[in-house]
């Protein structure tokens, strides 16, 4: 284990720029922690609702809130950071000095899955701070323009996935404690027999979403002549993982349930940071099949999109549907 590449090795080798090696290692740093508390679950009364809603009016959990202090407080004491944003906080917290970038995140994801012990995860992205006093409307930048995204996933394994333009690479935490290089040039086979979507909001999609998965569900019979499988974890950074090493697609569209909502995702900290990783591994990320979700001129912090993002192939059939 002692001749793999450290995360620390990795970024040292990295061309980018100190600042932006420094707010990936705070963000790294600030994961490890989180896994802590994740882990200890129960044993550390970390489980359950933590009585609060937040902006998303959603009910938070106890472990929500800590996993955003833990992000919070190590991001803002790092030079390079001039102001974050969560999905857990309404407004953006500035430093109390200058930073080159600006970081969102969602930090822990998968909610639901928390108090059964299923899998979740941290999402980051990191966009360049144009000024030196940011406000909110400096986060609204397309997701193009990040500087890097990353994700944690506390599962069988922690791992921390990430790009920084310049292809996809994994880190597996290592007993002592390091991220430690295991996969190092992470690729998505453009075809699939694999597809996430919740089934349960079946009646409420829209007809092309219904013909979509009628036809994967159909198998070798139907219109696609071959046999899908389907999972759904309930835990994004989960569902992206398993297509990241094996393939497949993610969707969760736009439903009838709340027609005024695009989708239940979130654009800045979810899919923004999701969809640079899936393009960077040669797969696709768009909203309903065409619009890439990278090249959206964000409106707000926390404005909502539908995700179809995996292997390139399969986004396009389900684009045609
Ligand atoms: P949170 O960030 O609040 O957990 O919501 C996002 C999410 O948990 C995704 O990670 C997951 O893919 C989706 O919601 C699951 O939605 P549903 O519970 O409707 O299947």
């Amino acid at each position: 284990m002692t001749d793999r590449i450290s995360l620390e090795d990795h970024l040292a080798a990295l061309e980018a720029p100190e600042s932006l090696k420094a707010v990936l290692a705070a963000a790294a740093r600030a994961c490890v922690d989180i896994r802590g508390v994740v882990s200890d679950g129960a044993l550390a009364g970390a489980l359950g609702a933590s009585g609060a809603v937040n902006v998303q009016d959603e009910e938070q959990k106890k472990l929500d809130v800590i996993s955003n202090d833990i992000l919070t407080d190590t991001l803002l004491v790092c030079p390079a950071v001039a102001a974050v944003a969560s999905e857990e906080m309404e407004t953006i917290q500035p430093a109390d000095h200058a930073g080159d970038y600006l970081v969102l995140f969602d930090p822990l994801d998968g909610s639901s899955n928390i108090d059964i012990n299923a899998p979740v995860g941290t999402i980051v992205s990191v966009l360049k701070a144009p000024t030196a006093a940011p406000n909110e409307a400096d986060f609204l930048q397309p997701g193009r323009q990040q500087a890097a995204a990353l994700y944690a996933l506390y599962g069988a394994q922690t791992m921390l996935v990430l790009t920084t333009g310049s292809g996809v690479r994994g880190f597996t935490l290592s007993s002592d404690g390091r991220w430690l290089l295991t996969h190092d040039a992470i690729t998505i086979d453009p075809d699939t027999k694999e597809f996430a979507i919740n089934m349960s909001n079946q009646r409420h999609w829209s007809e092309g979403v219904q013909r979509y998965v009628d036809g994967v569900l159909k198998g070798v019979d139907g219109p696609r002549g071959k046999n899908f499988n389907m999972r759904w974890v309930a835990a994004m950074v989960a569902d992206v993982h398993r297509i990241l090493m094996r393939g497949g697609v993610f969707l969760y569209p736009w439903d009838r349930r709340e027609p005024n909502k695009p989708g239940k995702l979130r654009l800045m900290y979810e899919g923004n940071p999701m969809a640079f990783l899936i393009e960077q591994a040669g797969g696709k990320a768009t909203t309903d099949g065409t619009e890439a979700i990278l090249d959206i001129q964000p409106e707000h912090l926390h404005q909502r999109i539908a995700v179809a993002l995996g292997s390139a192939n399969e986004i396009d059939a389900y684009a045609s549907a």
